[in-house]
């Protein structure tokens, strides 16, 4: 007998290659060509800027007044006036601009295809520039040139690790004198800011107080947020990064419906990033189908109360249960306590009351003492909500706002704050059936037999927060195109020497329509703080809309009966490769949402 010659393995250096991004897929995926609209195409089918002229659609502010007078040369400027982005057949060559470029805010898929974009659009002749960690490496003029080998590497990748972000607002005199001096050091020709509502309220102030000093220096917004917030109607109909969130979001969600069905035994309750609106919760109950989804939204419309909000959860749970379904999925937004009016009401009576003894307030030694200074200081409606909810969440509510003086509803555990409320609800229930089942207005009708099984069920329930894990997943092929095409945008407005504008695309079902919305169209005036303060409006969800109409119509199919559907984990090539947000297909009226148009796939090239 022959001994079998074992075979040499190349396996644990194979594991070696994969370090530092360079699994299969990452390799695979940094090749994949992008969509790119004709208007960047040019006669020798490579990058080419684009040229912008008015279109007839001007924003009209919400407060046009206070708008005028702290914005006076960016209005005067853009006139509020939508442009379009134009293909160029000749364009005249622009040269030695630099620009320089920060993420602001959370992670968004797609972070680096703006990069890629705006170096293709730059081209050889003029310089991009990169900050590191956002806003602050601007402020501290902390700069670096990028190369093209350098986003070779990160084409397609998500997270926003090439150049790093934080969350500094810009608004004091001497942080735009900061910025002054970053833009006469580095001769810098353009900024763009690539964030959220906030982020793009700094590119706003920025670019205000640069045309005031007479500094020739575009500032430019680009939308990213995987929020669903930075929004303009037909103008913008999303920002990057929402695309890959809720995906990754749903998938999880999906497979959370398949366990609890599979399990029959748990109550899945599921917490969804989204800050204040509940666009990502909206989109995940489409494409998911759970037994609940709340939409904070709707909540604060109807005035629902927490104890109104509890009944109403209960009422679907024992329905359920009387069919014999003890278990399913609830999907709770993130920001649901603003929402909720008398929650509300005392985080506004709280922002008030930090704001006014701030500094009392930070010099208190223990969280104990601060609560004392606080409590009489509230309605006693106000303080007696406060007391009865539970210490963490109560913690959190007094806690420092961030920079931008948003509650970090992130931190706050609304899921066990509900999950607390409902088991005690769920078992009263069980315990007065006379009170809940039989005839007559608001009972439920019900057999010995299911009140009998019902006694039997108990409420197993699991918390969730699904938040982080959606912000720096690799991009879709539609917020890689996306991403690209913003990239393009905003390097264009640049080199066009346009200031104040974000870049917009919007048309995803008709090759792209490329566009530029002035900054100061957007601002309106917000409490922040305690204060009043001019910043970017959110978009919310409406009631009105056809993506809530079409969640509406469904949710009482959905909560009485398991219908949940998986669409699994996210496609970059293959059927489901092409799906845009269901939301937003609803909302622009597209014909579907399986396949976007934003141009013709190239394998983009760009050098240094
Ligand atoms: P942006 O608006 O900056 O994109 O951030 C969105 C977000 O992911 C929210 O959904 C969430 O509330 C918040 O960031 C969390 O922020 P942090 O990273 O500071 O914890």
């Amino acid at each position: 007998m022959t001994a079998r010659k074992s075979k040499k393995t190349n396996l644990p250096s194979e594991i070696v290659c994969t370090e530092g991004k360079h699994s299969l897929f990452e390799n695979a995926i940094r090749k994949l060509p992008i969509p790119v609209s004709s208007v960047f195409v040019g006669d020798d089918g490579k990058i080419t800027p684009a040229a912008f002229e008015e279109t007839e659609s001007a924003f009209v502010c919400k407060e046009q007044d206070q708008t005028e007078k702290v914005f006076p040369k960016t209005m005067a400027k853009t006139r509020n006036v939508v442009l379009r982005g134009t293909r160029q057949t000749a364009p005249k060559a622009v040269k030695g601009k630099r620009v320089a470029v920060l993420f602001s805010g959370g992670p968004a898929a797609g972070g680096h295809n703006v990069l890629v974009g705006l170096k293709a659009v730059l081209g050889k002749d003029n310089t991009l520039l990169g900050v590191r960690r956002g806003p602050r490496g601007l402020l501290k003029g902390d700069l670096f040139e990028v190369k093209a080998s350098q986003l070779k590497e990160v084409v397609n990748t998500g997270g926003f690790g090439f150049l790093g972000t934080d969350r500094t607002k810009i608004k004091t005199q001497s942080q735009f004198e900061q910025v002054k001096e970053t833009v006469l050091k580095h001769r810098l020709d353009g900024i763009i800011i690539v964030g959220g509502d906030d982020s793009n309220t700094n590119a706003a102030f920025i670019a205000e107080y640069l045309e005031k000093e007479s500094i020739p220096c575009s500032v430019i917004g680009i939308p990213k947020t995987i929020d669903g917030d930075m929004a303009a109607g037909k103008n913008l109909p999303i920002s990057f990064g929402y695309d890959t969130a809720t995906k990754i979001y749903s998938e999880l969600v999906g497979n959370l419906a398949e366990d609890a069905a599979s399990a029959v035994k748990y109550w899945h309750f599921v917490k969804l990033m989204g800050r204040t609106a509940s666009k990502i919760t909206l989109e995940v109950a489409l494409q998911t189908k759970p037994a609940i989804a709340l939409i904070s939204e709707e909540i604060a419309e109807k005035n629902i109360s927490l104890t109104q909000l509890v009944d109403d959860i209960v009422r679907i749970i024992t329905l359920r249960r009387l069919k014999g379904i003890n278990h399913g999925v609830i999907l709770i937004p993130e920001g649901l306590v603003e929402f909720i009016p008398e929650i509300s009401a005392l985080i506004q009576e709280l922002n008030k009351v930090l704001a006014e003894y701030e500094r009392d307030i930070k010099d208190l030694p223990t969280l104990k003492n601060k609560l004392e200074f606080i409590y009489p200081r509230l309605t006693p409606y106000s303080a007696q909500l406060m007391a009865a909810l539970p210490d963490d969440i109560e913690e959190m509510l007094i806690l420092d706002r961030d920079d931008h003086g948003n509650v970090k509803v992130s931190q706050i555990e609304t899921e066990r704050l509900l999950i607390e409320k409902i088991r005690y609800k769920a078992s009263e229930v069980k315990r007065h059936t006379e009170k809940y089942f039989g005839e007559g207005e608001g009972k439920i009708p019900a057999t010995p037999e299911q009140l009998q099984q019902l006694q039997a069920m108990s409420l197993s329930t699991q918390s969730h927060f699904l938040g982080y894990e959606g912000r720096s997943g690799k991009p879709t092929t539609f917020d890689a195109a996306f991403a690209f095409a913003l990239g393009l945008t905003a390097g264009s407005l640049v080199l066009a020497g346009k200031t104040g504008y974000m870049a917009a695309v919007t048309d995803f079902d008709k090759g792209g329509t490329i566009l530029a919305l002035p900054l100061t169209g957007l601002i309106t005036c917000e409490l922040r703080k305690g204060q009043e303060e001019m910043v970017i409006e959110k978009s919310l969800v409406t009631t009105s809309s056809p993506s809530f109409k079409a969640f509406a119509a469904n949710r009482e199919k959905w909560a009485l009966d398991d219908l949940f559907s998986s669409p699994g984990p996210i496609q970059h090539w293959g059927p489901a490769s092409r799906q845009i947000p269901i939301t937003v297909a609803l909302d622009q009226g597209y014909a579907d949402y399986k396949t976007f148009n934003l141009g013709e796939e190239k394998t983009v090239d760009f050098e240094d």
